[in-house]
């Protein structure tokens, strides 16, 4: 029985090591060398080349790397096996640290000292509003949607969030589904974008979405987009922009990454480019969640953090 790794972009022996020390039993094998198919029952995949997983007779699980599994749905030639993804505290708490980070330099108007400090200019807003009159809004109130939404709110921003499925949360204004989608955007100051990349959710954030945006806040509509390039439109976002019915727009992920160099993006002064690192964790941490997942599998417990294929997430 054999753990395969089949990724791309990452230093597979360093993953080989790693999951060595934590299965020492457990033969480690990689798509680069002549493996057995048969013996394969677990596959962590980031990024695995498509069609590279079939002929894997006696698979039970497909381990994700990350917390998306966008790219696992993009294979059409995955075998079929439960999905599992990551669920980390430590992800998670990272991504709040982003979002917030990132709304509140909105909401302290950083960007702009930032802009006046090459000039040397002494230059202050005298509209300095508190973070409650900000409206929050958070499209994806899952795993790190809500843990996001807690933070901001402890802050003292005014939050919403929108989901698929309606949900109840303490002192969150919650919408859901198409019908909920204006009404929450219509009050959104702040639009953080958390859902994963789903074949509803490809292109969400459009023409359609920005303009539907509050342009009755004390400041903004900003954007800040940490889920997955595939949700947003660029030319929509810079148009938008451009028009000036978007303020500004924090990006981490992108249609093509890494970020072509010719992409308007990364010189537009009111967008803020970051490189897809909104929230890595440590790799131990993950090679020991995915350990304790084959444990779980070989004792015969049931595995965490399923994915729904017919969801996509
Ligand atoms: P979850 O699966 O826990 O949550 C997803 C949320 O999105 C749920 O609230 C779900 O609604 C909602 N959702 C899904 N589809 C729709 C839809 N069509 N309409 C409305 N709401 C929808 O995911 P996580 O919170 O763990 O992660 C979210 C995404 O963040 C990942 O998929 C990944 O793409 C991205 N990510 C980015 C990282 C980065 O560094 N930039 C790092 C880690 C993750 P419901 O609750 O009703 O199911
Ligand atoms: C993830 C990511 O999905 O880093 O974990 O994007």
């Amino acid at each position: 029985m054999s753990l395969l790794l089949a990724m791309s972009g990452w230093h597979i022996e360093d993953w080989r090591a790693r999951f060595q020390a934590l299965l020492p039993e457990m033969p480690i094998v990689t798509l680069g060398e002549p493996f057995d198919r048969r013996a394969v029952h677990y596959v962590a995949s980031w990024k695995h080349p498509p069609g590279s997983l079939t002929g894997l007779p006696n698979l039970a699980a497909i381990f994700s790397l990350g917390a998306g599994v966008d790219f696992l749905f993009a294979d059409d030639k995955l075998p079929e096996a439960p999905i599992a993804r990551v669920v980390d505290p430590d992800l998670t708490t990272r991504m709040s640290e982003y979002v917030v980070l990132h709304c509140l330099m909105y909401l302290r108007q950083q960007h702009r000292y930032m802009r006046q400090q090459p000039a040397k200019l002494w230059e202050d807003d005298r509209d300095q509003p508190a973070a409650r009159a900000l409206r929050v809004g958070i499209m994806g109130l899952g795993e790190l949607g809500l843990d996001a939404a807690r933070k901001l709110k402890a802050i003292g921003f005014d939050v919403a969030g929108w989901s698929r499925s309606p949900k109840s949360v303490e002192g969150l204004a919650t919408f859901c589904g198409e019908d909920g989608m204006r009404a929450f955007l219509a009050r959104t100051d702040i639009l953080v974008s958390l859902l994963p990349l789903t074949q509803e959710t490809r292109g969400i954030i459009n023409a359609d979405l920005l303009d539907s945006l509050a342009q009755d806040g004390r400041l903004g509509p900003f954007l800040i987009n940490a889920g997955r390039g595939g949700l947003q439109v660029e030319a929509d976002i810079l148009a938008a922009l451009d028009a000036g019915t978007l303020k500004g727009a924090t990006l981490d992920v992108f249609e093509t990454e890494p970020l072509p160099s010719d992409s308007p993006l990364w010189s537009h002064p009111l967008v803020t480019v970051t490189p897809h690192n909104a929230a890595m964790s440590e790799p131990e941490a993950i090679a020991s969640l995915i350990a304790q997942q084959i444990r779980r599998m070989e004792a015969g417990e049931p595995l965490q953090h399923v994915v729904d294929p017919a969801r996509g997430y």
